[in-house]
């Protein structure tokens, strides 16, 4: 493994520096195992390795099959030196001939073995094996020569896939650090930023040679196809934001209740009645007539017995030094109850600098505003590119969007809509409503935010139950469609 480590580095299969992608973001390191083809030695190598690991795990197969087009080359060599029949995945169907999506002799039933060189979010060994499956082929397992442990194997395990990898991301840096490659400070600049950049490509380079591989569109379909609960796993995915898709799976909802009352015990009665239903309770502490701070002890006591967190939708707005004041003190004292706050990305950077130095020692989380559900909202276009930067550059705080849809195309972050009820229409105010499959399959955002919809019902416990269902069965529909 050692030697293996030394020859990718040494053949800049494996890069360090300063890199700047395709997608404009700044990178530690730079991945291009396409290199390899000119090494036949390294080829030859790295074929045992894929082989021998698939070997070692038990894995029995009747043919193997190469994630076009780096891992091509690995399976011919693979297939030549054991005798194990080879399958060609087609990019695209000839428009001539036969059209097969797949060359080569397929037995239905039978096993074939994926090869890949590199696993990020696993979407690419998805793609063959979903082709495979297609002409009847039964896959189980892929092996990978570089696990980048972002996500990869958990996703590929929600499809029945066990992923088997030579070496993983974390193993390669150790190698080089020992081998005196790598100093300290450059194993945690690659670490950190593998962390906070799960679905950033890093092997498009800007002016490079590679070729693009992923686009943002390649981004948006993996997100949608992922799960909670994989989102969960994501290294980058924040410690709340991991709680709240854990949640969801846990109690199949992404509802979130706006409770817009101005009586506290309104709000406790609320927070009983609905509390299995809902991932989280919203709150705008400052309509309460009668308020006081042992109705947000409360309030915590049933989000802890009934599972779900608290969001104080405060809709900070003003420069660092004064959120800061509003966040922690005055006489809410927001940050010692709410899980979760928003802010407006109006005052730019130090609007959430200043929230972050209140909520970040008590593992608070903050949404940014970067759309709204209003008539005539100014929060679009570039605006909202912006918020979408803000929270890239502050992902140790910032856990995802109040927006209209998935903006982002990033699984770590959580997006979450209001303006929903059952129907599409509007009040008189100028709030504008979708529905939740509108919301949650269509537009691929989280959760959805209701308050009237579930409040001036008859009976707020089946109008709950009834968000609940159609939010969940629009993330159900969402999952399948993005798999088929
Ligand atoms: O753009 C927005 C952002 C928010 S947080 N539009 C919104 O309506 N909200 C909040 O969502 C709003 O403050 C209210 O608490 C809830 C929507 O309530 P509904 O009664 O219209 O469902």
């Amino acid at each position: 493994m050692e030697a293996l480590v030394s020859a990718l580095h040494a053949v800049q299969a494996v890069k360090f520096g300063n890199f700047v992608l395709k997608s404009g973001i700044s990178s530690p390191v730079y991945f291009d195992l396409r290199v390899i083809v000119s090494h036949p030695a390294l080829m030859n190598q790295v074929s045992d390795l894929l082989w021998k690991t698939a070997n070692n795990a038990g894995v029995k197969c009747s043919s193997v099959c190469g994630v076009p087009y780096t891992a091509l080359p690995l399976a011919t060599i693979i297939s030549s030196s054991n005798g194990i029949p080879m399958l060609i995945r087609r990019k695209e169907a000839k428009d001539h001939g036969t059209k097969r999506m797949v060359e080569g002799t397929i037995i239905p039933g039978e096993a074939c073995l994926i090869i890949e060189d590199v696993v990020t979010s696993g979407s690419s060994v998805l793609e063959t094996a979903q082709v495979l499956r297609k002409e009847g082929l039964n896959v189980t397992d892929a092996v990978v020569l570089l696990d980048r442990e972002q996500g990869g194997r958990a996703r590929l395990e929600e499809d029945g896939i066990c992923l088997h990898s030579v070496c993983s991301l974390s193993r390669l840096l150790e190698i080089l650090h020992d081998q005196g490659k790598l100093d300290f400070d450059m194993v945690e600049s690659v670490k950190t930023f593998i962390r906070t950049n799960a679905s950033v490509p890093v092997n498009e380079m800007i002016n490079g040679s590679a070729e693009q591989l992923h686009n943002q569109s390649n981004v948006k379909t993996h997100f949608k196809e992922m799960s909670y609960c994989a989102r969960a796993q994501l290294p980058a995915t924040h410690p709340i934001a991991a709680e709240l898709f854990k949640i969801m799976e846990k109690k199949q909802t992404n509802l979130c209740l706006a409770a817009d009352v101005t009586n506290s015990k309104e709000l406790l009665q609320l927070a009983y009645l609905l509390g299995n239903e809902i991932c989280i309770l919203k709150t705008h502490v400052d309509i309460l007539d009668d308020f006081n701070s042992d109705v947000f002890t409360e309030l915590r006591a049933i989000a802890n017995k009934h599972e779900f967190l608290i969001f104080e939708d405060r809709k900070f707005a003003d420069i660092g030094n004064t959120v800061k004041h509003q966040y922690g003190g005055g006489v809410y004292k927001i940050a010692q109850w709410s899980d979760l706050v928003n802010a407006h990305v109006v005052p730019g950077p130090g609007v959430v600098k200043g929230l972050k130095e209140v909520g970040m020692p008590l593992k608070r989380g903050c949404l940014l505003i970067a759309e709204m559900s209003s008539e005539g909202s100014l929060a679009t276009g570039d605006y909202t590119k912006a918020a979408v930067k803000l929270a890239e550059q502050h992902t140790d705080f910032v856990i995802g969007f109040i927006s209209s849809s998935n903006i982002s195309g990033r699984p770590e972050f959580v997006h979450m809509t209001p303006g929903v009820q059952m129907q599409i229409g509007a009040d008189n105010l100028g709030q504008q409503y979708l529905s939740p499959e509108e919301v949650i399959n269509k537009r691929a955002s989280d959760i959805i935010i209701v308050g009237r919809g579930i409040l001036s019902a008859k009976d707020c416990k089946i109008a709950a139950r009834m968000f609940k269902k159609a939010g969940w069965e629009a993330y159900q529909k969402r999952l399948t469609s993005a798999k088929n």
